[in-house]
């Protein structure tokens, strides 16, 4: 856009990509590691994720059982608030429906908190993760995901900045009201659309 303004050629990129990096961001090839406090150690025999609050068949899945469950493949663009933006990224898991079908989301619920190893937790409307493309991935680009980028499980909601997708997830909860998470305690916007650049509250 400013190319064309200026009457300068635009550099070569792939057609369409004007439309897949948000207004801000700048586009990065490799994997940018991004978290607060410390990478938890994960024992198969011990992990659990929960899936509880406003649900009628509360979850508590071994790891084991997770495994067992359908599997779905997503392609997404991450773009984190920092300001980088990763494409084409392939995730692979359980789709956040399946788990949504499997408790049985009760009529009250309205958001959701994720909430990870250590403390950590994202909130989110439930319109927002009742999607698609929403996606709990043990799964990048065909491999296991390392420790540092979630291992062994990540929610992904690609449509909102990355700190709202939960590396080293451990539980879902469904909730009748709003409940700011982590980052949304420092002033970090409660929606994060990339599109609208929603990065922080005034
Ligand atoms: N548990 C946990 N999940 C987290 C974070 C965190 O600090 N703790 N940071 C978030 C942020 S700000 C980003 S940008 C992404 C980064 O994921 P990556 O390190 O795999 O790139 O993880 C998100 N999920
Ligand atoms: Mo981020």
């Amino acid at each position: 856009m400013v190319f064309r303004s200026l009457g300068v050629k635009r550099p070569r990129v792939s057609p369409g990509l004007e439309d897949r990096v948000p207004p801000g961001q700048y586009l990065t090839e490799r994997w940018p590691v991004l978290h607060h406090g410390t990478i938890p150690i994960f024992d198969p025999a011990t992990w659990d994720l929960r899936i509880f609050g406003l649900v009628k068949q509360p979850l508590r899945l071994s790891w084991e059982a997770f495994q067992a469950l359908p599997r779905v493949g997503v392609t997404a663009d991450m773009h984190c608030v920092t300001r980088w933006s990763k494409l084409d990224n392939t995730w692979e898991g359980v789709a956040f429906r399946e788990i949504m079908n499997r408790v049985q989301v009760l009529p009250e619920a309205t958001h959701i908190v994720f909430h990870s190893d250590g403390g950590y937790t994202a909130n989110l409307p439930l319109a927002t993760v009742d999607d698609d493309d929403v996606v709990l991935a043990t799964k990048h680009d065909g491999e296991d995901l390392s420790p540092e980028h979630g291992a062994p499980l990540r929610s992904v909601v690609p449509k909102r900045y990355a700190w709202k997708s939960a590396k080293w997830l451990r539980g879902i909860e469904f909730l009748a009201q709003d409940r700011p998470g982590f980052w949304e305690q420092y002033g970090y916007h409660n929606e994060a659309d990339p599109w609208r650049e929603e990065r922080f509250t005034e």
